[in-house]
């Protein structure tokens, strides 16, 4: 009888079905957040430090710029919030800017990876006595459910194009949640990159060094951890396109050749065709209209955009 390898960690139900539904549609798709196990969130903090990859460097320096401003229009005596925090490199900017405006601040970063947490609370504990990290571990709908239970006044921050990843429509869904969980007051960052030319998005999202080939990777990597599937990644390639109309660079996995992969967990076989893709990944580029669209339709209010001088990035400040 065969044997197999045992499983470094089990597939949830929904990783499970994902990958069920994704791997048996046509075109094959899986869904992004599939990208953020332990492996796939170092990856992409590698990813932030890249040269080609200009939106980290660019959001962190309109922070540099103008967190006075920033904190000014959202008001006094804040509370924290950051939605999909990541290790909260970006945030260290905004909290220098807060402490210098009240003595003590509470800062609540919420994400799915424990070890990115963990390095958010070590560092900023570290750089800022007089501020109290409460971290928490959640996906999206549970940090959306964890902002009802946090007393004071909130200045929820999502940031780092995380909105970018959603579908115009989950978009609106989701800031509609957000909004509903804000109260009278309360206000709310927003980091979206901008459309602008493909000879600066390409690269940012199929770099030199291959970094982002490797994230794209390793959500081959993480089925066969999790479902015990036998992906060989390297008979894929990593291909990163500029949709124009739909204002998105698509990520996808294309096959190298004819081949055949096993998902034992979910007793399924897959087929690929040489050349065929699985599409893995949407990154939006937002123009005003789109943002001014997604806020307005959520029931935000926009009350300031800031951004880099040669217009790359925005963070928007909306109130419910
Ligand atoms: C997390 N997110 C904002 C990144 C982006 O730019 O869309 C994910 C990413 N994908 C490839 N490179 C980075």
């Amino acid at each position: 009888m065969a044997t197999s390898k045992p499983l470094q960690f089990l597939a949830s139900d929904a990783t499970a079905s994902a990958v069920r539904s994704g791997l048996s549609s046509t075109p094959k798709r899986l869904p992004s957040w599939l990208f953020y196990d332990e492996a796939g969130s170092a990856l992409f903090e590698q990813i932030t430090t890249l040269p080609e990859y200009y939106l980290t460097r660019t959001e962190r320096s309109i922070f540099e710029s103008f967190a006075g401003e920033m904190l000014e229009a959202a008001g006094s005596d804040l509370t924290l919030v950051e939605l999909g925090a990541g290790t909260a490199s970006k945030t260290c900017v905004l909290v220098e800017e807060l402490l210098q405006r009240q003595k003590r601040a509470l800062f609540y970063p919420i994400d799915v990876s424990p070890s990115a947490l963990q390095e958010a609370v070590n560092q900023l504990g570290r750089q800022f006595p007089q501020l109290r990290v409460n971290p928490i571990v959640a996906d999206y709908t549970g940090g959306v459910e964890a902002l009802n239970r946090i007393l004071g006044r909130k200045l929820v921050l999502y940031i780092g194009s995380s909105i970018g990843n959603f579908e115009p429509d989950e978009s609106v869904r989701m800031l509609r949640r957000i909004r509903r969980s804000l109260r009278a007051g309360d206000a709310f960052l927003l980091g979206a990159d901008f459309a602008k030319s493909a000879k600066i998005l390409i690269p940012a999202y199929d770099d030199a060094e291959g970094v982002t080939a490797a994230f794209n990777k390793n959500i081959l990597a993480r089925l066969n951890r999790e479902l015990g599937a036998d992906f060989d990644p390297d008979a894929f390639r990593h291909v990163a396109l500029w949709n124009r109309q739909c204002s998105r660079m698509e990520i996808y996995l294309e096959s190298l050749c004819e081949q055949r992969v096993f998902l034992p967990m979910l007793d399924m076989d897959v087929s690929f065709s040489a050349g065929e893709r699985i599409h893995t990944e949407n990154s939006y580029k937002y123009t005003m209209d789109m943002v001014e669209a997604i806020l307005r339709e959520s029931g935000f209010k926009l009350e300031h955009t800031w951004t880099d001088r040669q217009k790359w990035f925005g963070v928007h400040l909306a109130r419910a």
